[in-house]
């Protein structure tokens, strides 16, 4: 046989990683890292195994069997090795109830080893997030029995009394304008409420609760209109019976994911407050869920720049390594730059997150956050597509053979701009921030600060111009609304 090429390795997850060391080292003091430590470096383990099991095996997915031998509905649901791994994972090194902690840099370490685990869980993170989100818009209920009945289970340290949570929002009718919602709720004569209706999109459809929006039978129409419910999935052992599992999406990534289409036949559900403004209830939990898609798509880009870094250290061509070749080092210098910078932006999110929740932010790192955090989801999950694409050219070939691995990079990080909010919507979230009307001007002087260190001349105009606009819009409604909206995007990726 001829000459054979050596496949890339992965580097430890998370020895190896230079960038998320040196960021520890930065920025926890040294009691808290040392504790840090031992679950990150057993998730890195846990990833590097996982990066050379996947290599063996033919990947799958998940399989839905909605009827048994003789005739039940049963919808029940197999699941891949990673997942049925998730739960002794997330309980056994904290990843959920570190981010609970009482003190500020709990969203910080809980990041951090989603960071480390996010590629090897084949997107259990997606209902890992969802999870954390529902807790976090629970706490902000403030409605003490769900908290009490739900909390023990999410931020739970046992894989036998974990439960998952699911977000069940979107609908046929549309997922970004959720206010088009045609799941009704009803009240039995015992005061149950109950969910009637369709839910399109479904990610954790093996959990075991969710937070649903639906309509109070009788109320107006609009997004104003609807109410969050609590829900509960499983009754013993068994799904519950007015939960029917239409079908598993077939998708362009993302494949481990079980998202599911599903029916609500009744399931009992529980209001988290009052019975309308059901998004503005939602809300915290979007912010947490798009904090997690910003970590996950920097944790994406991370791995592909690990593979195509070491592969440049293997392959030759014209005489010499590829790395020795100056174009080629260069185009992976330029993508380390943006993902440097990608990661920047998405753990100052996590960093703020825990300064807010902790009662030690600024009134201006409290504006800030409200900004950042769709601005980082938005630019890091175009980012990653990018990056991820160019990482697969650095493959050459084999960057688009299937059982490289490589592809699979691709396809997962297209959602990352998708789900939770596409880029457009984050967009309009973005006007949304910087309108509200207590956080403009504390705004104003963070994005001042920031262009006075940006040295991009074009960009700074760009910003002032758009602040302008804004401010010009809210003082005196001067400028068209849909002047405004037309140029979300570029204000938005401008600013990220
Ligand atoms: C591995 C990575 C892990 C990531 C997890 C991935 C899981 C993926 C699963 C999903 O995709 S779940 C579905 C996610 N769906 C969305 O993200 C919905 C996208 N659409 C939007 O975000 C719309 O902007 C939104 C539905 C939120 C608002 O639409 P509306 O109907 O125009 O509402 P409106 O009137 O603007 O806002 C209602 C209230 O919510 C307002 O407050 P008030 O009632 O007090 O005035 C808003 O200020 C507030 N609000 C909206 N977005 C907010 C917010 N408040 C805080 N933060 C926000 N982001
Ligand atoms: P639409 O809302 O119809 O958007 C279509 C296009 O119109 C987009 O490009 C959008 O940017 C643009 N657009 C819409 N409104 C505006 C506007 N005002 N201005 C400018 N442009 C606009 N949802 C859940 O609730 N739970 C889940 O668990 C879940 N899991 C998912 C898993 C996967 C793998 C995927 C792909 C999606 C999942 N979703 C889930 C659904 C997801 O949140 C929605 O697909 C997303 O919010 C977009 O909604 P839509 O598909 O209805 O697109």
């Amino acid at each position: 046989m001829g000459f054979l090429q050596d496949a890339p390795q992965l580097s430890h997850p998370y020895r190896g990683d230079r960038l998320l060391l040196g960021w520890l080292d930065r920025v926890f003091p040294s009691k808290r890292r040392a504790a840090l430590d031992a679950d990150l470096d057993a998730l890195g383990d846990y990833a590097q195994m996982a990066f050379e099991r996947s290599s063996r095996s033919t990947r799958r997915k998940p399989v839905l069997t909605q009827w048994d031998a003789w005739g039940r509905r049963v919808d029940r649901i197999e699941l891949t090795t990673a997942w049925q791994e998730g739960p002794a994972l997330t309980t056994r090194h904290a990843i959920l109830a570190a981010g609970h902690e009482s003190h500020e840099h709990a969203r910080l370490e809980e990041f951090a080893r989603v960071y480390v685990y996010h590629v090897a869980s084949e997107f259990y993170t997606c209902p890992l997030a969802m999870t954390d989100g529902a807790t976090t818009a629970l706490k902000a209920s403030g409605n003490q029995a769900l908290i009490e009945r739900a909390l023990p289970h999410f931020l739970s340290r046992d894989a036998h009394a974990f439960w998952l949570s699911g977000q069940w929002m979107t609908e046929n009718t549309g997922g970004s304008d959720v206010g088009q919602t045609e799941t009704v709720a009803r009240q039995d004569a015992d005061g149950q409420w109950r969910l009637y209706g369709r839910k399109w999109f479904s990610s954790a459809v093996v959990g075991e609760a969710a937070l649903a929006l639906a309509r109070p039978e009788g109320a107006d129409q609009g997004a104003g209109a609807l109410a969050l419910f609590f829900v509960e999935t499983m009754d013993g052992a068994d799904r519950k019976p007015q939960l029917v599992i239409d079908r598993l999406k077939d998708k362009l990534g993302t494949h481990e994911l079980p998202t599911a289409e599903i029916h609500l036949e009744g399931i009992p559900a529980w209001p988290l407050g009052e019975l309308g403004h059901g998004v503005r209830q939602v809300a915290p939990m979007l912010n947490i869920t798009r904090t997690w898609n910003a970590i996950c798509a920097v944790a994406s880009m991370a791995r592909a720049i690990s593979l195509a870094r070491d592969y440049a250290l293997r392959r030759r061509a014209f005489g010499r390594l590829l790395i020795e070749q100056p174009l080629h080092a260069q185009t992976l210098a330029d993508m380390q730059a943006e993902f440097e910078g990608a990661f920047a932006l998405a753990f100052e999110v996590a960093h703020l997150l825990g300064r807010v929740e902790h009662n030690a932010a600024t009134l201006q790192e409290t504006a800030s956050l409200r900004l950042l955090t769709p601005l980082a989801k938005l630019w890091t999950g175009k980012m990653a597509v990018n990056l991820c694409s160019e990482a697969l050219e650095c493959f050459g070939g084999a960057g688009y053979i299937e059982d490289t691995g490589l592809p699979q990079l691709l396809r997962d990080a297209q959602v990352y701009a998708i789900w939770e909010g596409t880029t457009n919507v984050l967009s309009l979230d973005s006007l949304r921030a910087l309108a509200g009307n207590n956080s403009f001007t504390a705004l104003r002087k963070v994005i001042a600060g920031w262009l006075g260190e940006a040295h991009n001349n074009q960009a700074s105009f760009a910003v002032q111009a758009a602040l302008d606009a804004t401010a010009t819009h809210m003082d005196a409604k001067k400028v068209e609304r849909s002047v405004l909206e037309a140029g979300a995007r570029g204000i938005a990726t401008t600013l990220a």
